[in-house]
Order: C-alpha cells, then sequence, then structure tokens
C-alpha cells in the first residue's frame, strides 16, 4: 500500500523531489509546493487521503500531492521558470509550475471540493484558467474579466467544487500566446465518484498534453512571437526518442487521454489496434456515438480520451500523423535533394568545409543513422535506435509495449519486443534490383506541348 509519505520518500531516493518553502514565514497557512526538476515518469500516485480512484500515470511527468484540510483538497502551484530536458542531449529554457512543464497532474474525485493556491514566481502576471470545468465565474481564471491578474510574487487562491467527472487542463489566461508558448500548462483528472454508466474500469489510464515550441538549433529558449511555424512537437514538453513508451499487459483495457495546447491539430495514430473515442472534454461519449477508428484528430484546445483493448503483443508505434511532427528540430529551407546527384558538390566543397555532407539524394533516412555533426544542445531531426537500426522519427512519437508478461500495474519499460522466429520481413533470395536512378525530369508530353515556355528550368 502505498502512501504520501512512500511517494515522497521515492522520489528523494531519485534524488530529484524536494518540499521547497515559499517564504516559509509568510505562507505558513499554505501547503506546501512539492517540486520536481527531473522528467522522469513517475508512477501514479495512489490516493493517500479522500476517496479512492485508479489513478493516471502522466507520461514523463507527476501528479500533485495534496493536502486535506476540514475535507476539501489544498493544492498549490507555483507558476515559475524551469529547465526541462526534451530529450537526452538537450534542455530548454521554459515557464511551468512545480519545476516542471508540463505542470503536475492535478487528480480529484467528482464532487471534490478543491483550493488551488497559484504563487507567481514569473516575471510578469499571470492567472490559471480551468479549462472544461463547471465552476463560480469568478474562478475561472481570466485576467481582467473574472479576476486581477497575479502579480509577480504574489499569491491567490481558487476554491470551487469538481462538479463533472473527465478529462481537463489547466493554463494561463494572461500574455497568453507567450505564456503558452513557454510551456506553462497541465492536465486535470476529474475521476467519477461511483460506478458511471459511460466510464468503464481501466486497467492503464495515460495522459499527456501536446505541446509545441520554436527554439533554434542551438539555443535553449523560445521564441515566442511565433505563431505557426513552430519546430519541436512535443507530448509532455519531451520529443522522441525523449518520451517514455506506454508499457501495458497484453489484454489490458488502457486509456490515454490527450490535450492540445499548441497552435494546430494532431492526428494520433495507433498502430496494431482500434481505439474509440469515450469522451472529450466536453465528458463521456454515449456509447451510440462512437465508432471505432485508428486515427483521432485533436485540435487545437481539445481533449480525446481513447479506450482498446491491448490484445496484440509487440512493439506498437503511437505517434502523430502529420509527418513532419515526427521530426525534431529542422531548417525548413532545405531544398528538396531526391535525385540530386551530389556526390561531386560535395567532394568540391569538403575542400573548403571539410564537415560538410550532402544530404538527401537517397532520401533521408541515411540522416537517421549517420552522427552529423550538430551545434550544442540541439537533437538530431530523426533519432532513435531500435532493435532493427535507426528509428528515423523525433517529435511526437512514442511506443505502446503490449507485453504478456507485463505484471499487472507495473509500468516498467520491457525492453524491445522479441519477436517470434519467422514474424518479422524479411529478405528474399531475388536478382539484384538496382536503385532507381532519377534523371532530370522531363515536363510530360502534354504539358511540353501546350506549355512549351515550362518545360527548361
Ligand atoms: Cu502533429
Amino acid at each position: 500500500m502505498s502512501t504520501r509519505r512512500d511517494f515522497f520518500r521515492a522520489g528523494l531516493a531519485g534524488g530529484a523531489v524536494a518540499a521547497v518553502g515559499v517564504a516559509r514565514a509568510a505562507m505558513a497557512a499554505l501547503p506546501e509546493p512539492p517540486t520536481r526538476s527531473d522528467a522522469a515518469t513517475q508512477p501514479p500516485l495512489q490516493p493517500p487521503t479522500g476517496r479512492p480512484y485508479r489513478p493516471v500515470l502522466t507520461l514523463n511527468g507527476w501528479t500533485l500531492p495534496w493536502r486535506m484540510v476540514d475535507g476539501v483538497k489544498e493544492f498549490h502551484l507555483v507558476a515559475e521558470p524551469v529547465k526541462r530536458e526534451m530529450a537526452p542531449g538537450m534542455v530548454a529554457n521554459l515557464w511551468g509550475y512545480n519545476g516542471q512543464s508540463p505542470g503536475p497532474t492535478i487528480e480529484v474525485v467528482e464532487g471534490d471540493r478543491v483550493r488551488i493556491y497559484v504563487t507567481n514566481r514569473l516575471p510578469e502576471a499571470t492567472t490559471v484558467h480551468w479549462h472544461g470545468q463547471r465552476l463560480p465565474n469568478g474562478m475561472d481564471g481570466v485576467a481582467g474579466l473574472t479576476q486581477p491578474a497575479v502579480p509577480p510574487g504574489k499569491t491567490f487562491v481558487y476554491e470551487f467544487q469538481a462538479r463533472r467527472p473527465g478529462s481537463f487542463m489547466y493554463h494561463p489566461h494572461a500574455d497568453e500566446m507567450l505564456q503558452m508558448a513557454m510551456g506553462l500548462h497541465g492536465m486535470w483528472i476529474t475521476h467519477p465518484k461511483a460506478r458511471h454508466p459511460l466510464i468503464a474500469d481501466v486497467d492503464r489510464d495515460f495522459c499527456f498534453l501536446l505541446n509545441a515550441f520554436d527554439i533554434e538549433p542551438g539555443a535553449a529558449t523560445p521564441k515566442v512571437m511565433t505563431m505557426l511555424d513552430f519546430n519541436l512537437w512535443c507530448w509532455n514538453s519531451r520529443v522522441f526518442p525523449g518520451i517514455d513508451s506506454l508499457n501495458v499487459r497484453q489484454g489490458d483495457r488502457v486509456r490515454i487521454r490527450v490535450g492540445n495546447l499548441t497552435m494546430t491539430n494532431h492526428p494520433i495514430h495507433l498502430h496494431g489496434h482500434e481505439f474509440e473515442v469515450t469522451g472529450t472534454d466536453g465528458g463521456p461519449i454515449p456509447r451510440s456515438a462512437r465508432w471505432p477508428e485508428v486515427t483521432t484528430d485533436v485540435a487545437v484546445g481539445q481533449m480525446r480520451q481513447i479506450e482498446f483493448i491491448a490484445d496484440e503483443p509487440g512493439d506498437w508505434s503511437i505517434h502523430c500523423h502529420k509527418s513532419h511532427h515526427t521530426m525534431n528540430a529542422m531548417g525548413h529551407s532545405v531544398p528538396t535533394m531526391l535525385g540530386i546527384e551530389q556526390r561531386d558538390l560535395a567532394r568540391r566543397i569538403n575542400g573548403i568545409v571539410p564537415e560538410f555532407m550532402a544530404m538527401g539524394s537517397e532520401g533521408m533516412h541515411e540522416m537517421a543513422e549517420m552522427a552529423m555533426p550538430l551545434p550544442d544542445n540541439t537533437l538530431p531531426m530523426m533519432s532513435g535506435d531500435g532493435p532493427f537500426g535507426g528509428l528515423g522519427m523525433g517529435g511526437m512519437f512514442s511506443v505502446l509495449k503490449v507485453r504478456p508478461d507485463q505484471p499487472p500495474g507495473d509500468f516498467r519499460d520491457p525492453g524491445w519486443w522479441r519477436h517470434p522466429p519467422g514474424s518479422v520481413a524479411r529478405e528474399v533470395a531475388a536478382a539484384p534490383v538496382p536503385p532507381t536512378v532519377a534523371a532530370p525530369t522531363a515536363a510530360p508530353a502534354t504539358l511540353r506541348a501546350r506549355k512549351p515556355h515550362q518545360h527548361s528550368h
């Protein structure tokens, strides 16, 4: 039986958790704000007090502990600058809550009375908006509209009842574009208070936020005026290969809750299984309105909650289906080099720039496998080593690992799937086939006939 004390002790053993007092004397009445600085996925926080529920697992994150005061769950969020490792080899300067971006997940039970202290350690005013909640208007967290903004150095308190079960988010509603571009947000899960006809008991419950940053290769701080052209597509401010795998036991009913706080939509695609969207931030979906999918689009400001039975063993990709969202920071102005013979060009440039490498003549997979010289604090565009070589992925990509022998409740990474003999795609004996060498493309005859002036470029 795990207790809150065990949670803290386990964290301390890992060297990363510390309860930190904010001006201890002045804030004696407030709950201590726990903080974590590392990006390791923490085991689900078994509720030490209050009504029981099956907790969620936040990918590369954690759940915020609380204290009970006269039947009210009290939390303490601290908005502050943080350092976030996005994947090994790159640390970003972000804004977050309690040591991390995203902030810790808040988990409560339908009907709970909650009191959330918010301390602002940022250099500018902020608020917290509780996305999707039914609450008194003055608790909605919109600076100027429903409350004065929380000035730097001050603590405000929000109090309301968690009225309906579901998957929600929290984020600022003050200088929003900048504060969200810096990584200020988190998830909120309200568990049902009793058996709910539309909410299944699941064996594994995962959650993560989609977020995006624009960080120049070699830099560490996001460009905050970017509106659309972000270059790091993240789950919980992590990019592949920094995103932990989702580890389940074969036969488990699995729920994954995905919230989107980027500025574009993300079609999230799961391999090997069909799922149903069972809920949104608007609540559980009636059974008659669910249908099977293998991809679900999560639009801006939406939550999608998917469920499936993990009955196919193996290592199954789960990723955004926009292919440039499964790559890390890159120069968008690189021309297509497919089919362009660069060998002689590279040889001549090497005379001047020894590290120069010609890229992409035969596609870009080669880049996944070669060690390119990169600026400091920059990730390769496509990386990750799998059991069969380079994965050639980055960004919004992870792996659902389904194992017959994964112990119930154990979320540890079981390693790569060992495929049964004869079950992997393999080379067959055939005459060698030379790769197609693209000749400079001639315009089709019809086009040439009609538009003679256009074929000579
Ligand atoms: Cu995407």
